[in-house]
């Protein structure tokens, strides 16, 4: 791609605005400042031992899970990056109990950022992909008025604005959507700019390649366990087709692959922590990639119905997750609707 012919994020988000007004000045300088902010999220993570940002802090998050240095550099990243900006009525973050309310001393604006700073931790110190995932929602009217509270957060998926991933892996790419299509943008380090790379991605139907933690399936419900045998059965089985299997540990790049290559990712409830739906979050993860998967042509659920259509009761709430390639989630779906209602433990 010669530079004459490179349409950079910047320019990319200019014309979105010009056609039609569709993007708003201000939603369009969000995305800039979180794409910004993911750029030096990505330097930071290259240094790796040499920047001394690997290993554990020994602190935990709100999840209970400990927080690995990146974790909290890349959150306190995103929020240096973000707060005074004027874009925002207040942000929330996988790695912070509550909400961050924009400080006096800064403009508040009218969105909600939400974002989980790094995705797939457990792979930081191993030197495999990890990303960020963001979400953007319009902060309601009356908040300009009033202090933002985390009810004000919890909104559908369905009402997302806008919503990413930035992955820093092999290539460092930005994938965005702000319902009219999915964009992919790659950062050329040299220049120091986000590079669209990728327009209106679609997932390719028929790939026969399923990503889930195979370790757990001894804990999953036998809806779960019997769609994924079948599938293990191969051409021999009743799916008769030979499934490939990917599981990285790190969602941002098993969904940059199902958006490249097609094929379906499942993170279900296990019998592990019964009264968890699943582990992964539904604000900061399994909407905006839902988003996102939607948006390529895909479908996300929650082995019931649609995830973007899930009215949050926490800002770190979790849920079961079934996503990909619309044939196949329609397949996976038609496994536990045989098994609902036969008093099993929770399907999926
Ligand atoms: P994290 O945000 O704390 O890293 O957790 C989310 C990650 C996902 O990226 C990934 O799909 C999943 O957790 C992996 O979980 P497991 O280690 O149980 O396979
Ligand atoms: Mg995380």
């Amino acid at each position: 791609m010669s530079s004459t012919t490179r349409i950079t994020l910047s320019r990319f988000l200019i014309e979105q605005q010009r056609e039609g007004g569709n993007l708003p000045p201000q939603l369009r300088l969000l995305i800039e400042v979180v794409a910004r902010a993911c750029k030096a999220i990505s330097h930071t993570v290259n240094k790796g031992e040499l920047g001394g940002v690997l290993g554990s802090l020994g602190s935990e998050n709100v999840q209970g899970e400990v927080q690995k240095k990146l974790d909290v550099i890349s959150n306190d990243i995103l929020l240096d990056a973000n707060e005074w900006g004027g874009n925002l009525a207040a942000l929330a973050s996988e790695e912070m109990e509550a909400i961050h309310l924009i400080p006096h001393r800064y403009p508040k604006g009218e969105y909600l950022l939400v974002y989980d700073p790094i995705d797939g931790s457990s792979n930081i110190d191993v030197n495999l992909s990890v990303g960020t995932i963001f979400s953007v929602l319009a902060a309601p009217e009356d908040c300009s008025q009033r202090v933002v509270t985390e009810q004000d957060f919890l909104q559908p998926g369905h009402r997302q604005v806008a919503a990413g991933y930035a992955i820093y892996g092999p290539q460092t790419s930005l994938v965005l959507t702000f319902g009219r299509g999915v964009f992919g943008f790659t950062l050329d380090r040299e220049v120091g700019s986000w590079v669209l790379t990728r327009r209106n991605i679609m997932i390719p139907p028929g790939n026969r390649e399923f990503a889930v933690n195979m370790s757990n399936q001894r804990h999953w419900a036998p809806a779960v366990q019997h769609y994924i045998d079948d599938c293990m059965q191969g051409r021999d089985g009743p799916r008769g087709a030979d499934f490939n299997m990917r599981w990285t540990g790190s969602m941002v790049a098993d969904i940059e692959r199902v958006l490249t290559r097609g094929g379906i990712f499942l993170y279900p409830w296990d019998a592990r922590e019964p009264e968890r739906p699943g582990k992964l979050r539904l604000m900061y993860e399994a909407n905006p990639i839902g988003m996102i998967i939607e948006q390529a042509g895909g479908a996300a659920s929650d082995g019931r119905g649609r995830i973007l259509d899930i009215v949050p009761t926490g800002l770190h709430q979790r849920v079961s997750v079934v996503l990909g390639s619309a044939d196949e989630v329609e397949t996976a779906l038609a496994y536990f609707a045989d098994h609902a209602g036969s008093g099993e433990p929770a399907a999926p």
